[in-house]
């Protein structure tokens, strides 16, 4: 298929052509780009949800119930599962097939994993081409699930339209999540596994510690929900609080935000471009620069530093100039 058929099969929502569309993008072929370009301009339509939360926490099972309420208000949804394993073991992969496997009939749902491997530093990046596919398809919905360990998962999650950060009882994982700065991007807490000892608990500590932050008038402050995932209670009541998330980010204020934006959700949305942007060229930068240089001359370069012959700061100084001279 060459990229025009693809691109058309895309904006026509059919499924082949958006995997197809997909792979090309995670393998960074240039075939993918031109699909990006191509859709690009039909895309901006999708809500963009972020769930994240420890291994096991039962975010997937969670995401599939969500699925279920986009569906039920006749939505299409995209869920996107970033995946920590190694596409060898798929271990974690079929995991997410079973638990999700209730709506490979349905059309309206279309459901990816990626591998962490392979997109090292870049998975932010990644993921984000892997949505703009998907709401050129006509998803209207786009959950992003991940695991919230590390600054990729965070940059992941933040560049959401709103953030779940789910906690589990029993597990010391609100200690985590505010070690690695996690609840400071939570817009919904969840709370799951409320089917075991110490959700309550949990529920308390979390809500103490958003009493400990300042809240100006009118923001949002988040709410700590309590859901089972694996019997869907208390799901119905995250939906319709991403409802009102989306209704207050959507609210045009009073206040200038800056930024040319009117809305809390255009301003985020800005401050996702702007990542983008800055993500997209260093990436390209780095690797027009890696491909001007000699081959072994980063090598030599490793070598010289690690003698002490020049300093680090220097071999890239010259290194600039000499790729901007070969440019002009
Ligand atoms: N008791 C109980 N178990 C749950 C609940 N939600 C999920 N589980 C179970 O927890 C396990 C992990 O669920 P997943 O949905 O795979 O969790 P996950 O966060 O997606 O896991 P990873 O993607 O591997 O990090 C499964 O065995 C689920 O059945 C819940 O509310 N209560
Ligand atoms: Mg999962």
């Amino acid at each position: 298929m060459t990229p025009d058929p693809i691109t058309k099969g895309v904006l026509a929502g059919d499924p082949r052509a958006i995997a197809r569309a997909i792979s090309l993008v995670e393998d960074e072929q240039p075939a993918g780009v031109d699909v990006l370009r191509a859709v690009y301009p039909h895309t901006g339509r999708a809500y963009v949800v972020g769930i994240t939360g420890p291994p096991g926490a039962g975010k997937s099972t969670l995401v599939d119930r969500l699925a279920t309420e986009v569906r039920r208000d006749g939505k299409k949804v995209g869920v996107i599962a970033v995946d920590p394993t190694s596409p060898f073991t798929g271990g974690a992969l079929l995991g997410d097939r079973v638990r999700m496997g209730g709506h490979s009939a349905d059309a309206g749902v279309f459901i990816r994993s990626m591998a962490t491997r392979g997109h090292l530093g870049g998975l932010a990046r990644a993921t984000g081409d892997v949505a703009l596919i998907l709401d050129a398809a006509g998803y209207e919905v786009i959950i992003i699930e991940t695991i919230g360990v590390g600054q990729d998962e965070v940059d992941i999650v933040r560049t959401a339209d709103i953030s779940i950060v789910m906690l589990v009882p029993g597990t010391g994982d609100e200690v985590q999540a505010l070690k690695a700065g996690i609840m400071e991007i939570a817009d919904i807490f969840v709370v799951n596994k409320a089917d075991r000892e110490g959700a309550d608990r949990l529920v308390e500590s979390v809500t103490a510690n958003l009493t400990l932050q300042t809240f100006a008038p009118g923001e949002w402050r988040p709410p700590v929900l309590k859901t089972v995932a694996t019997g869907g209670e208390g799901v119905a009541e995250l939906w319709a609080r991403i409802g009102a998330f989306r209704a207050h980010s959507d609210d045009v204020g009073r206040v200038p935000l800056g930024n040319g934006a009117r809305t809390r959700r255009e301003r985020r949305q800005r401050e996702r471009h702007e990542y983008r942007l800055r993500d997209l060229l260093s990436h390209r930068f780095l690797r027009h620069v890696e491909q001007s240089l000699g081959p072994g001359e980063l090598e030599r370069l490793v070598e010289q530093v690690a003698s002490r012959q020049t300093d680090p700061y220097s071999a890239v100084t010259a290194l600039l100039q000499r790729v901007m001279n070969t440019q002009a």
